[in-house]
């Protein structure tokens, strides 16, 4: 009987090979236009293998009678109706440990790309425009201040590499730190953004953290500031990110996160204060492997004797 429903095809291809030879599972995106085989499908469903960014929505949980666990390919459970799971005592796993270093490694990536006009300059070319000009200076991050929102693995992965081998000084903020005990930490955002050069976005999104970085903070990182986002698009007020980078109280920002992907606002891709990627920060083919791998065996685990490996508390 087919109980794993695939929400999404996951990349590279070798990863939907082997979970297809481990479990029988139905693929959602094929027979979501049919009622007949939704009907029958549905409620024999006991685990969904979903995606981060992704997540499961609240009313095809509730379609999903006997669902019992929520196998998430990524680290985020930001579009889990987490009080449904609770409820219904369904559990979730993700595979943090996974993505780490990869994305971490694309703040550097944007930081980098920002600040030294990679991406600019690649348009530069494209455009022609180097034809009639130069383009202009950027800037080092040596010896900059770098703020982290979030210090969860990814933010401390980034302090890291960002700190000894940039040489920048690390500050942070976290709701699970206390700046008593510890003279790097900052007790706000707004905070941290008045003392940063560069400010990343590491925390996860929930209703908590929604907005959260509004137009206050993002003067305070100020006209020389750069705003770098991996995490999720919601943390960010939009509307106060486009007025500051219009108004040119914000200097640049680096996104790889959008509220409503893949829909950008018009007003982002057309600012030369930029630089975007399409949600790939831990897009690379060992990562995806791993993630899918960790997906694959708490799939298998389950099914065997009902264990679970990076199992959410929630
Ligand atoms: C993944 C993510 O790209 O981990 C997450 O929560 O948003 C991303 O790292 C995503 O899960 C894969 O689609």
């Amino acid at each position: 009987m087919i109980y794993v429903l695939q929400l999404s095809p996951y990349a590279p291809n070798e990863i939907n090979e082997e979970l297809e030879k481990c479990t029988p599972l139905a693929r959602y995106w094929e027979l979501q236009q049919d009622e007949e085989l939704r009907a029958q499908i549905l409620p024999n469903i006991r685990i969904v293998a979903t995606k981060g960014d992704m997540g499961l929505p609240s009313e095809l949980m509730a379609e999903l009678p006997n669902l019992e666990l929520i196998v998430v390919y990524g680290a985020g459970y930001d579009k889990i109706d987490l009080q449904q799971a609770r409820d219904r005592n369904i559990i979730i796993t993700t595979t943090p440990d996974a993505l780490t270093e990869a994305v971490a490694d694309h703040v550097v990536g944007l930081a980098l790309a920002s600040s030294r006009r990679i991406a600019e300059g690649d348009r530069f070319i494209r455009n022609g425009d180097w034809l009639n000009g130069k383009l202009g200076i950027g800037y080092s991050l040596r010896g900059k201040t770098l703020g982290i929102f979030g210090y969860g693995r990814i933010g401390r992965k980034t302090a890291e590499i960002l700190g000894d081998t940039f040489g920048m000084q690390v500050l942070y903020c976290d709701r699970s730190a206390d700046p008593k005990q510890d003279r790097q930490c900052r007790s706000s955002p707004l905070e941290l953004a008045s003392e940063s050069d560069v400010l990343v976005i590491a925390a996860s999104g929930s209703p908590d953290t929604k907005n959260i970085i509004d137009i206050n903070i993002l003067e305070a990182l100020g006209p020389n500031g750069l705003l770098i986002n991996i995490a999720r698009g919601s943390l960010v007020n939009t509307q106060h990110l486009i007025t500051a980078l219009e108004s040119r109280k914000l200097g640049a920002a680096a996104l790889d996160v959008f509220p409503d992907e893949p829909n950008v606002p018009n007003e982002l891709i057309s600012s030369p204060y930029t630089t975007l990627t399409p949600h790939l920060a831990s897009a690379t083919r060992e990562t995806r492997v791993e993630m899918g791998r960790q997906v694959i065996e708490n799939i298998s685990s389950y099914r065997k004797n009902g264990e679970v490996f990076n199992r959410l508390i929630f």
